[in-house]
């Protein structure tokens, strides 16, 4: 009994230097990451969709991205087997214009919608009729995961959602 006893308090001693050069570590890996205390992007999408285009070789398509996270995320690109081009673009007035990268600021939202930001898909493969659904590859700079997929279904022309 005090054999065990003895053995289990030198265990004890071993483990708490153990312990002690973990939280030594631990603190010396917080110190270094402490400059950036805010929490990572966290996304997800929801709304998407694209309205059935009229021109054969060319839609938009509107979602919403919503950050979580306490840091700051940018949508850099996006791809889909519909189109051979897709770019990102904001419209000021009646004015649209590409930019390379949509900001998701930290603890609110991107959206992409009617009049707004909007992606444009060029290049069709095909003319998508309403209730097909559409795989969009979003890819994002400081967010974790990079790389989202969706699917979002075609709509009517004039669809608008609501809210
Ligand atoms: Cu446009």
């Amino acid at each position: 009994m005090r054999r065990r006893a003895a053995l289990a308090g030198a265990l004890g001693g071993g483990a708490a230097v153990l312990v002690a050069a973990a939280a030594g570590l631990v603190l010396t890996h917080y110190t270094a990451g402490s400059a950036s205390a805010q929490t990572p992007a966290k996304l997800s999408v929801s709304g998407g969709y694209i309205p059935q285009p009229l021109l054969t070789d060319l839609a938009a398509a509107y979602f919403t991205v919503t950050n979580s996270g306490g840091s700051a995320a940018e949508l850099t690109s996006v791809s889909t087997p519909l189109a051979a081009h897709v770019t990102l673009h904001t419209t000021t007035g009646t004015t649209m214009e590409q930019v390379g990268a949509l900001t998701v600021p930290a603890h609110g939202r991107l959206t992409l919608g009617v009049g707004g930001n909007h992606l444009m898909l060029e290049n069709l493969d095909r003319k998508p009729r309403v209730g097909a659904k559409v795989t969009l590859t979003l890819r994002f700079t400081h967010a974790t995961p990079a790389t989202m997929t969706v699917t979002v279904p075609v709509r009517p022309t004039t669809y608008h959602p609501e809210g």
